[in-house]
C-alpha cells in the first residue's frame, strides 16, 4: 500500500527521528535493538522499520526521560492521570505550544469556527490539556474566548445568555447534561448557540443525534491526547462524518493491537501516531490503545488528508469520568493507603444525568461494628476524592463480599 503524504512530512519525519536518536537514549536504545538507525528512513514505508513508543516507555521515563531539548527550552508542562499514581508529564517548548495552537486553529477552521463566534471553554483548565489546546486556537482564530473551566452549570448557562456565547466546547456526557438543563428550563432561546466541539472521551453516534436535537445545534467531534500534543490531532468538518488529522504535524498508522502489523485502509485496530514537528517530546509510532480506521473515501468537503473514524474506546481499561481519566490500578493504589481497607474492590460506573458516575465498592480487612464502618467509609471516599480529583461514591462491604476470580480479578462491574 502506498502511503499517500503531505509534502514536507518526510524530511519533517527525518528530522524527527535524528532528535530523537540523538537526543532520547531510551528511543535511540529501542531503534538499535530494532536495527534501525536515522539513515534508514527514506520513503514513507520506512516508518514501520522503527519501533513503536507506548505508554509503558513514558512511565518508565516518568517524568521527563523522553525530553528531547534542553530544560531551558521549555514553557509549559502539562499531564494527565496515571496507574500508579504518578500521572503522565508532557512538556512542550514556545514552538510546541505555537504548532499546538496552528493545529487547534486549523481544527476549529476545519469544524466551522470564526473570528465572528463567542467560544465557551467549558473543559478542565489547570494540567489537563484540554481546556488550554482550545483557548489558544480560538483566541488565534480571533473568535472571542470565554474561559469559564468545567463544572459550575448556573455559571456557564448565565454567561451563555450574557455573552451570546455561538460555539462551546465540553465533553460530550456534560453537554447532554447541559441540553437536559436547558431543555427543562427552556432556556433555549435565550443564546444563540449553533455548534459544540465535544471530545476527550469515547461517544456515540446515538448521543450526537441527542445533543443535537435537544440543543439544536451541529456537534462536531473532536480528538486528541495529552501525549500527543492535547486536543487537535483531528476534527470534524460540518460534514460529520470522521475526523480530519491534522496532517502537517501527525503521521498515523493503524496497527493490529495483538501482532503489531499494520493494517490495510478501512479496517479496525490500534491508532498509531507519529509526531513530525514537536521539539520537547517528539514521539515516534506512539501507540494510543484507541481503536478506530482510517475512511478510505474522500470527504465531500474537499479535503484530501487522512481521515479517521469515530474513536471506538481504549483497548485497555481505563474509565473516564466527566473528562478525568481513572484506571482501576490508580483507585487501587488509594484504596492500598487506607488503613482497614482489603483490596478486594469492584468499580461501577453508572449514568445519572447522563453523566457518568464511579461507585468504588471495597470490602474491610475486618468485620467492623455500625459506627466503625461509617467511619471508614467517610474516609474512604474523602481519600478517594482528593486522590482522583473527582467526586465518587464508596460503598464498604463486608469481607469476602465480592466473588473472587481465578484469573484476572474482574475489576469492572458488569451492569445488573
Ligand atoms: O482528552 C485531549 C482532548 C481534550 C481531546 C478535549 C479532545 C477534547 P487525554 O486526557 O490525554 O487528552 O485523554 C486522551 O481520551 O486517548 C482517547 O482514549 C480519549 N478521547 C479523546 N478524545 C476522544 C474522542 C484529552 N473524540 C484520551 N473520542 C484518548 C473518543 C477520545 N475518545
Amino acid at each position: 500500500m502506498e502511503m499517500e503524504w503531505e509534502q514536507g512530512s518526510m524530511e519533517a519525519l527525518q528530522r524527527t527521528v535524528r532528535r530523537v536518536w540523538d537526543r532520547v537514549p531510551l528511543t535511540r536504545s529501542k531503534m538499535e535493538k530494532a536495527g534501525v538507525t536515522p539513515d534508514d528512513i527514506k520513503r514513507p514505508e520506512d516508518l514501520r522499520r522503527l519501533p513503536f513508543t507506548t505508554k509503558q516507555d513514558m512511565r518508565d521515563a516518568y517524568p521527563t526521560g523522553l525530553l528531547a531539548c534542553d530544560r531551558r527550552e521549555l514553557v509549559r508542562y502539562h499531564a494527565s492521570s496515571g496507574t500508579t499514581g504518578k500521572p503522565t508529564v508532557v512538556a512542550y517548548t514556545k514552538n510546541d505550544i505555537a504548532s499546538w495552537t496552528e493545529c487547534m486553529a486549523n481544527c476549529l477552521e476545519t469544524a466551522g469556527v470564526t473570528a465572528d463566534d463567542t467560544f465557551q471553554v467549558i473543559l478542565g483548565y489547570g494540567l489537563f490539556t484540554g481546556a488550554l489546546g482550545f483557548h489558544y486556537g480560538a483566541e488565534a482564530l480571533g473568535a472571542a474566548v470565554v474561559p469559564t473551566g468545567g463544572g459550575f452549570t448556573e455559571r456557564q448557562l448565565l454567561l451563555m445568555e450574557d455573552l451570546g456565547t455561538s460555539v462551546l466546547t465540553s465533553t460530550p456526557s456534560y453537554a447532554l447534561h447541559l441540553a437536559e438543563i436547558i431543555r427543562e428550563r427552556n432556556l433555549r432561546d435565550k443564546f444563540p448557540l449553533r455548534m459544540v466541539i465535544l471530545g476527550g472521551e469515547a461517544w456515540s453516534e446515538a448521543m450526537r443525534e441527542r445533543i443535537e436535537k435537544e440543543l439544536e445545534v451541529i456537534a462536531i467531534d473532536s480528538y486528541g491526547l495529552s501525549e500527543i500534543i492535547g486536543p487537535g490531532v483531528a476534527m470534524e468538518c460540518g460534514h460529520r462524518n470522521g475526523l480530519h488529522l491534522n496532517s502537517r504535524h501527525f503521521l498515523c498508522e493503524i496497527i493490529d493491537p495483538v501482532t503489531g502489523e499494520v493494517l490495510p485502509d478501512g479496517e479496525e485496530g490500534e491508532l498509531v501516531i507519529t509526531t513530525i514537528t514537536k521539539e520537547a517530546m517528539p514521539l515516534v509510532r506512539y501507540r494510543t490503545r484507541d481503536l478506530t480506521r482510517i475512511i478510505p473515501e474522500p470527504c465531500p468537503c474537499g479535503r484530501t488528508g487522512v481521515r479517521l473514524a469515530r474513536v471506538k474506546g481504549r483497548s485497555d481499561d481505563m474509565i473516564i469520568i466527566r473528562g478525568v481519566n481513572v484506571f482501576p490500578s490508580q483507585v487501587e493504589a488509594l484504596l492500598d493507603r487506607i488503613p482497614g481497607l482489603s483490596l478486594n474492590y469492584q468499580l461501577e460506573i453508572t449514568e445519572k444525568d447522563y453523566l457518568k458516575e464511579l461507585t468504588v465498592h471495597c470490602e474491610s480487612e475486618a468485620t467492623l461494628d455500625a459506627e466503625a464502618s461509617a467511619k471508614l467509609a467517610r474516609l474512604a471516599s474523602k481519600k478517594l476524592n482528593e486522590g482522583l480529583g473527582i467526586r465518587v461514591g464508596f460503598s464498604l462491604l463486608a469481607p469476602a463480599a465480592l466473588e473472587r476470580s481465578t484469573g484476572k480479578a474482574v475489576r469492572i462491574k458488569k451492569a445488573a
